[in-house]
């Protein structure tokens, strides 16, 4: 391979990617281990939207034993000839931020806001970026770093290194360690990813490998069902009350395809999705899907003389308790917005998916009368409920807005501002009133608890809602809750933008946690989902050397460390709770915002998301907590 060479045309491609390491946040949200496995995303969905072209049926994800990772497919291969440019379109496209438009006429593509901005943003931010093309019966080679261009082109062509009968393309690429704050992917949230993948795109085989030593691992996903497939498995291990609902069809440009289910449940999980992106924040397709059901249902009800003249129709969430649902459409060209660019604002999908839905849906039900009748059995249910708990809630949020700070628990902040304020959520009164004393009163606040708090899964809501601990949390966080039938929820109203949890490194404090955070995930999912809720990591032990200075060790893996680089004695402290603390020490270790370690809380996708919930709602605690561990953001210092 020639040693770097820069001409006219590699400077056009410095400036061209300068963007992207200006501001990577931009382009892939940013430089955390999300940010970091969207660089892989990027790459797989180039390849997803050469399967949508109708070119390419399988694709191959491998996590490399050196950190790399390689994405191949089997599709046309990214064109190699001359460009107008004067050089292979290939650098062209890899180089040039939004260049493939150009080339491409796919149907759907992928990209919008946050995503598929495409692969030279990869290769911007990679420390080294090999790319194999085969197509025309000969393999092409490029490779950058940085996304400078480390191949010498042969007039402007890419040196051929082989012959293949097949075509394809293979990306290999290795993040830039000066950009992203750690470089090793999350194996489960880029496997969680494949078989969201899998599942809205039915035809396609997607290879998973990960040859990273210890962790050794290979899976095929191919999911032939398509979106019924990720019903079941979203609605495992629940009771079934109603048949997976299917239908598609197309209005104007817009293409629209749904599934639901009912089950014995309580929540309504419906994820929706736009060109194989997940919205997370929802959108115009969530709301033409929900609109036309409501109307629907209410429609049957009447007509089959469920609901009488004089009954009030049914709310919306009364007719989706507990249902499990996906809806997918394909648009041309969609408008994101929102916080994460997660949200569809394209008006026309709104009207499209109500078109559909009202002919499919009403063809489907007028079959089969005996599913109409088991949903709006659910929504009968679901109302009685409603109406007795709107009672219990008007009585808890009239008493309590009257007692808020009138109980003296919370030792708030002095600031104002919610973007520089935090609340700490502290185990125990003695502790927290450590806390108290130890805390920066400008922005710190301190919300003490005592012992466990209710199990908001077990309970119902008047029990909840009747809870002090979780009274005082809503009163204190000032944004409400969402739950089932209502939602008073309004982000816009937090008072922290951190709220972190503090309890003892030891089995009570994790399961303290563990009630806390499904008393978060399921009153105030966006908390989390917006990246507010962190917990607190305490160090586990003090070394105190008989010379030089003592050192707080945050785990055993850091204790080993430190005894196989400590010569010379030293004494050894065990914290085993945060009450052992003074004042001083917890400042230093746990409060003080530049040495403290935080855990993020974060839920990666829909997947993820739901098995986060099963986890958490669940009766069986060990694997909650082994689970929340595992993906609270693996020990993000927070600076
Ligand atoms: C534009 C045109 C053509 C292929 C592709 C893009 C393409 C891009 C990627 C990215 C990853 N894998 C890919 N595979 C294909 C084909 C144009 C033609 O052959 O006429």
């Amino acid at each position: 391979m020639a040693k770097e060479q820069y001409n006219a045309s590699s400077i056009t491609v410095l400036e061209g990617l300068e963007p992207v390491r200006k501001r990577p946040g931009m382009y892939i949200g940013g430089v955390d281990t999300k940010g970091l496995n969207h660089l892989v995303y990027e790459i797989m969905d180039n390849s997803v939207d050469e399967h949508l072209a109708g070119y390419c049926s399988d694709i191959w994800i491998t996590l490399e034993d050196d950190g790399s990772c390689t994405v191949r497919d089997n599709g046309r291969g990214i064109p190699v000839e001359m460009h107008d440019k004067g050089v292979s379109a290939e650098r062209v496209v890899m180089t040039t931020l939004h260049a493939g438009g150009k080339f491409d006429n796919k149907a759907y593509k992928t990209s919008g806001g946050l995503h598929g901005v495409g692969s030279s943003v990869v290769n911007a931010l990679s420390n080294r970026f090999v790319i194999e093309i085969s197509r025309g019966g000969k393999v092409y080679r490029d490779s950058y770093a940085k996304g400078q261009p480390t191949t010498r082109l042969i007039k402007g062509l890419l040196p051929e290194v082989g012959t293949s009968r097949q075509t394809g393309t293979m990306i290999n690429f290795v993040p830039d360690d000066t950009i992203f704050e750690k470089t090793r992917f999350k194996a489960d949230a880029i496997k969680s990813r494949i078989h969201e993948t899998a599942y809205l795109n039915p035809q396609l085989t997607i290879h998973y490998e990960n040859k990273r030593k210890g962790e050794e691992e290979k899976a095929d996903y191919h999911e032939p069902d398509g979106i019924d497939a990720y019903i079941r498995e979203l609605n495992t291990g629940k009771t079934v009350i109603s048949p997976i609902i299917h239908y598609s069809g197309k209005s104007d440009d817009v293409e629209v395809e749904a599934a639901f289910q009912y089950v014995d449940a309580f929540e309504e999980n419906i994820l929706g999705f736009c060109n194989n992106i997940f919205t997370q924040e929802g959108g115009t397709h969530i709301t033409g899907f929900k609109t036309r059901f409501t109307q629907m249902i209410n429609t049957y009800a009447r007509d089959l003389g469920i609901l009488k003249d004089k009954d009030v129709p049914f709310t919306g969430p009364d007719t989706r308790n507990g249902m499990t649902a996906v809806v997918v459409i394909k648009h041309k060209e969609p408008i994101f917005e929102g916080q994460t660019k997660t949200k569809l604002a394209s008006a026309d999908a709104t009207k499209a998916v109500v078109a559909v839905t009202g002919e499919e849906l009403t063809r489907y039900f007028d079959r089969n009368v005996e599913v109409v009748k088991a949903v709006i059995g659910c929504a009968e249910k679901s109302a009685k409920i409603r109406k007795a708990e709107e009672k219990a809630r008007t009585n808890m949020l009239t008493k309590s807005r009257f007692t808020f700070d009138s109980n003296g628990k919370l030792a708030n902040c002095e600031s104002r501002n919610p973007e520089e304020c935090e609340v700490f959520i502290v185990e125990g009164d003695s502790a927290g009133g450590t806390a108290k004393t130890a805390r920066k009163r400008r922005f710190q606040a301190i919300l003490p608890i005592r012992g466990k708090i209710l199990n908001v899964e077990k309970a119902t809501i008047d029990k909840v809602l009747a809870n002090a601990e979780i009274k005082t949390m809503i009163n204190t966080f000032g944004c409400g809750f969402s739950e089932g039938y209502g939602n008073d929820f309004d982000i816009t109203k937090l008072r922290y933008n951190k709220i972190i949890l503090m309890t003892d490194a030891d089995v009570d404090g994790s399961h303290i946690d563990t009630l806390l955070l499904t008393f978060l995930y399921r009153f105030m999912p966006e908390l989390i989902t917006d990246g507010h809720v962190y917990i607190a990591q305490p160090p586990l032990y003090k070394a105190i050397p008989a010379k030089g200075e003592s050192e707080y060790l945050y785990d055993d893996k850091a204790l080993e460390k430190y005894r196989a680089g400590h010569k010379g004695s030293f004494q050894l402290q065990r914290y085993k709770g945060l009450g052992e603390m003074d004042a001083d020490q917890l400042w230093e270790t746990t409060l003080d915002p530049e040495h403290r370690r935080l855990k993020l809380v974060e839920i990666e996708d829909a997947r993820m998301a739901n098995e986060i919930t099963e986890m958490l709602m669940g009766s069986d605690v060990g694997p909650r907590r082994d689970f929340i561990y595992e993906h609270a953001g693996e020990a993000e210092i927070d600076t």
